[in-house]
């Protein structure tokens, strides 16, 4: 019999509580208090009818008012919320992959930095069209830096990973004016139409959005994610745990946390540092444990197995369990109470990034030319804090699972070569995966992204959802905070496939994986949309074709918004369990849920009851099976 047992979101609450009783005993906040207080929320935000972008405002529409002083009415106000929302978060994912091409442009032999998969540099070289014969990797790699920081501002063309898509799809957005330029043009653009007295068109609004996402997704996201793979190794699969007992009472723990993994790399192998070990046992500890909450958490898990403490909502916990020596941050998704927070604690809070400073932490400013010293820096701070500890304030819930991380496409392609009987030779395609759906073993796969949102109880509907996915054979693939839910919870366990529907269990044997894969970051959703275009290829069928969709139950950030243009504009239909400030305006709401179809093939579905959003993913996944008489 299995021993299989996930942990219950009940029991994740119920440890937060715990910790809550001691943040109450030191007088701390927590975001469970400010959601209170900030309850309801302002009617006009959330229905995305209030404009402030022109001094004349802030203008809110009303049935009384129904158009601001300028004249714009509430399909405009809410196109252009819309539109710099996702700008905002194209820009931020966008900046991410430049620090990482910038990065790249510092790899040395001997330097901090080193090119640790130099076979997937050549791979995107050739891809690029750039001359690889006899050249020194380390020039390669700064010529491919210097490429890629240029697609950003290329005054022509469109972004050059858009010829990975299929050409079907890249033909749609060539005609629909969709195609992604130069990623800080569609930036800047977007802000220019949503400047007072330009766009005010939902169409032309809705448009730009995709394409601005588009320039995340295949630009600043794709670079991101595939220059990392080039500098700290592409994702294997990988054992690890997760939850916030993977945090050790007895060791002084560094937790990372934030986006860009230049900086918790780095933090990593100081923290292996024998000299550093012997430093924490000297301060009375009896060994350093890293670990990791949000994207940076990902990304150190999926390449070098670091347990992952928690996700977007459990940042406060790594604190309030007082066993927190450090908590270093780069960018995104840090909550500035973090700050405050520390103090009621002996707990660091360091910051590392121009990009992301803020009140009552330590600023000790990282960069990839002196990234060495700053993380041995940062490593000895955490060391010697480990004596000021308050022992009674110390309480680590007991709550960890297991987890197999790391499943970049490249590995995705080789576990699941393994699946079917096939005698011809499929290494290096989607072929079997293909074969599974067709012959109805798995029925389809969901992309579950995204982040918590306390408008959502957390990761209740990210783990609800991928059980009655799994149970209905269909796979999951899962990126971001939602990833670390699906851990959390077990469900990244191999054992988990007790769980699933008998064709999803029979693959998840075979293969020998959990039946929720981890894709990596938020920047990592360029994993998936590679991943479907080669299944789109490898099939012959548009990407919309197949039996799968995309996921953010329980999302809350401009980047995913930004994602969620993308996604739908790659021809995936996405499902969103929060509304993106669109419900004020009816021409905004039926061109985002239907009207974008025309130009992409594919539009969103928002759904706040999670069994409904469910069960309408399921229906959307047999309709596809259907039409395609499978
Ligand atoms: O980029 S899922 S809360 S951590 S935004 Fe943030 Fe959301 Fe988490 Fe990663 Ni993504
Ligand atoms: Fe009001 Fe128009 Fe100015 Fe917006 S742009 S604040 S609707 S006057």
């Amino acid at each position: 019999m299995s021993e299989f047992k996930m942990t219950t979101v009940e029991e994740m609450e119920a440890a937060t509580a715990r910790l809550l009783e001691t943040g109450a005993k030191v007088g701390a906040d927590a975001w469970q208090l400010r959601v209170k207080n900030q309850t309801p929320h302002c009617k006009f935000g959330e229905q995305g009818i209030c404009c402030r972008i022109c001094a004349m405002g802030p203008c809110r529409i009303t049935p009384k008012a129904p158009r601001g002083i300028c004249g714009c009415d509430a399909h405009g106000i809410v196109g252009r919320n819309y539109l710099k929302f996702t700008a905002a978060g194209a820009a931020t994912h966008s900046d991410h992959g430049r620090e990482i091409c910038h990065t790249l442009y510092c790899t040395a032999e001997d330097g901090n930095y080193k090119v640790k998969d130099p076979d997937k540099l050549i791979r995107i070289a050739k891809e690029w069209g750039v001359e690889t014969e006899g050249k020194d990797i380390y020039d390669l790699a700064h010529e491919m830096a210097e490429i890629g920081l240029m697609e950003y501002g290329k005054p022509f063309g469109i972004q050059r990973f858009l010829d990975r898509m299929p050409e079907s799809q890249k033909k749609k957005l060539i005609d629909n004016e969709l195609a992604p330029r130069a990623i800080d043009r569609e930036v800047s653009s977007s802000l220019h139409m949503a400047h007072m007295g330009c766009s005010s068109l939902p169409e032309a609004l809705v448009k730009q959005s995709l394409r601005c996402g588009l320039a995340d997704g295949w630009g600043g996201s794709m670079m991101g994610t595939e220059f990392s793979d080039v500098l700290f190794g592409t994702p294997k699969p990988i054992n690890t745990e997760a939850n916030l007992g993977v945090m050790n009472a007895d060791n002084v723990n560094i937790v990372v946390h934030g986006h860009d993994p230049s900086l918790s790399e780095m933090i990593c192998e100081y923290a292996d540092d024998p000299e550093m070990i012997a430093y924490a046992k000297e301060m009375g500890a009896k060994g350093i444990t890293v670990s990791g909450v949000c994207c940076t958490s990902n990304e150190v898990a999926m390449r070098r197995g670091v347990p992952m403490a928690g996700n977007f909502l459990q940042q406060e916990n790594v604190v309030l369990t007082g066993a927190c020596e450090a908590i270093v941050v780069d960018v995104q998704c840090i909550f500035p109470a973090l700050g405050p927070l520390s103090k009621c604690f002996h707990t660091k809070f360091v910051t590392t990034s121009p990009i992301a400073q803020m009140p009552d932490s330590e600023f000790i400013r990282f960069s990839a030319e002196t990234a060495g010293e700053n993380a041995k820096a940062i490593v000895k701070m955490a060391i010697e804090n480990f004596k000021n500890r308050k022992p009674e304030l110390v309480h680590i819930p007991d709550l960890k699972q297991k987890a197999t991380v790391g499943y970049s496409v490249e590995a995705i392609v080789k576990v699941l070569d393994g699946v079917t009987n096939t005698q011809v030779d499929v290494t290096g395609t989607t072929k079997p995966l293909l074969e599974c759906v067709t012959s109805g073993v798995i029925r389809g796969a969901v992309a579950m992204v995204g982040c918590n949102n306390p408008k959502i109880r957390p990761d209740y509907a990210h783990i609800e959802l991928m059980k009655k996915l799994i149970a209905n054979d269909i796979i999951v693939i899962a990126s971001g905070c939602a990833a670390q839910a699906a851990a959390k919870a077990g469900l990244m366990d191999k054992a988990a496939k007790d769980i699933c529907g008998a064709g999803l269990k029979r693959v998840c044997e075979l293969a020998d994986i959990p039946p929720v894969l981890h894709m990596g970051s938020c920047v990592d959703i360029s994993r998936m949309m590679i991943l479907a275009s080669e299944l789109s290829k490898d099939s012959g069928l548009e990407i919309n074709q197949l039996p799968v969709v995309g996921c953010a139950p329980e999302w809350m950030s401009e980047k995913a918004v930004s994602i969620g243009n993308y996604v739908i504009a790659t021809g995936i239909d996405t499902f969103l369990g929060v509304d993106p400030y669109v419900s004020g305006s009816s021409e905004m709401a039926a061109l985002l849920t239907e009207g974008t179809r025309k130009w992409t093939g594919a539009a969103f579905t928002v759904e706040t009851d999670i069994e409904k959003l469910v069960d309408l993913m399921i229906e959307r996944i047999e309709e596809k099976r259907a039409a395609l008489g499978i």
